[in-house]
């Protein structure tokens, strides 16, 4: 990003598409922790627009494999209308989670914008899941775990087709980092669909700076690069705020690699911060982590180097 560009906060506070209550009180949770400051310091101009309003979560099951989707489809609309409007005016949006399936709106946008820009989209989802289910996969319906493979067209028609037309992006945009809990249906959707996935296996037998490098090879002057950070993506041990820990993911130092190597690389125009649970945090910590690794992508080293 350029020094000039503003950077708008979104609040999208739901838990709609999660199989645990919480994630709705993520917004505030980073606020708390200083997201808006701490961009501030960095020289960024940073405006909060406050929170997007939807419908309650009704806490039902699952209706034909969805749990929950007409409210989903009104929540990831509102964040879409958002997210595109802050992109028209040249500012990027930073989606202020909520739980993941808010992605599908910010990234129908980001594609829309892309698209009518002729800009290349780089989409980097950093998470411990594929979210690649679909309504007969899916062990619990939560539309958290489908927003990759929504957007990729396999999906309800209302969330496929959020943009207008199916599908929003081409698995090929995809880099999938961190990833260490596939579903057993998931799996093989995913093998079909050919999502680039970097999952910790991998991680740990070449390193994050390799998996990094390999991830942003070919980002050249005209790429839009939109981070998708779920916060489960991080381990549990530092990262203890989220609805579905899953041992094993990046450490500290890691996590800080893997945002310092975007930044170092340029082109970052969007950011959602998905699935903060301050209902399972321990005094904010998870909050204040993710805010220092946003710090991070944005162009805080934490090494001896400016
Ligand atoms: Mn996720």
């Amino acid at each position: 990003m350029q020094r000039t560009t503003q950077v708008s906060l979104i609040g999208a506070p739901t838990d709609i598409g999660a199989g645990h209550r919480g994630a709705s009180m993520g917004p505030e949770a980073l606020r708390v922790a200083g997201i808006g400051q701490a961009l501030t310091q960095r020289g960024i101009r940073v405006v909060d627009r406050g929170n997007l309003g939807g419908p309650m979560n009704p806490w039902t099951g699952p209706v034909d494999g969805y749990r929950h989707l007409a409210e989903v489809v009104a929540w990831n609309r509102s964040v879409m209308e958002a997210v595109a409007a802050e992109l028209g005016q040249g500012h990027l949006p930073v989606l202020l989670g909520g739980d993941h399936c808010l992605a599908i709106g910010s990234i129908t946008a980001v594609a829309r914008h892309c698209q009518a820009t002729k800009k290349r989209l780089l989409v980097l989802w950093l998470d411990a899941h594929a979210d690649y289910n679909t309504s007969s996969v899916t062990p619990s319906g939560n539309i958290h775990g489908m927003p990759v493979a929504c957007l990729c067209g396999l999906g309800p028609p209302e969330l496929t087709e959020l943009g207008g037309t199916a599908p929003a992006i081409s698995p090929d945009c995809v880099r999938q980092i961190g990833i260490r809990s596939v579903d057993t249906g998931e799996k093989k959707l995913v093998r079909d669909a050919g999502l680039d996935i970097y999952d910790m296996r991998y991680i740990d037998e070449i390193g994050m700076k390799r998996v990094m490098e390999e991830a942003l090879s070919d980002i050249d002057e005209n790429t839009h690069v939109h981070v998708s950070f779920d916060v489960d993506f991080l381990d549990p041990e530092i990262a203890p705020g989220v609805g579905t820990t899953i041992p094993g993911g990046p450490n500290y130092r890691e996590a800080q690699l893997c945002m310092e190597m975007i930044a170092d690389r340029g082109g970052l125009g969007s950011l959602d911060i998905m699935e903060l649970n301050p209902a399972f945090d321990e005094h904010n910590k998870t909050a204040v982590l993710a805010v220092d690794l946003v710090e991070s992508l944005f162009g805080k080293s934490t090494l001896m180097r400016d």
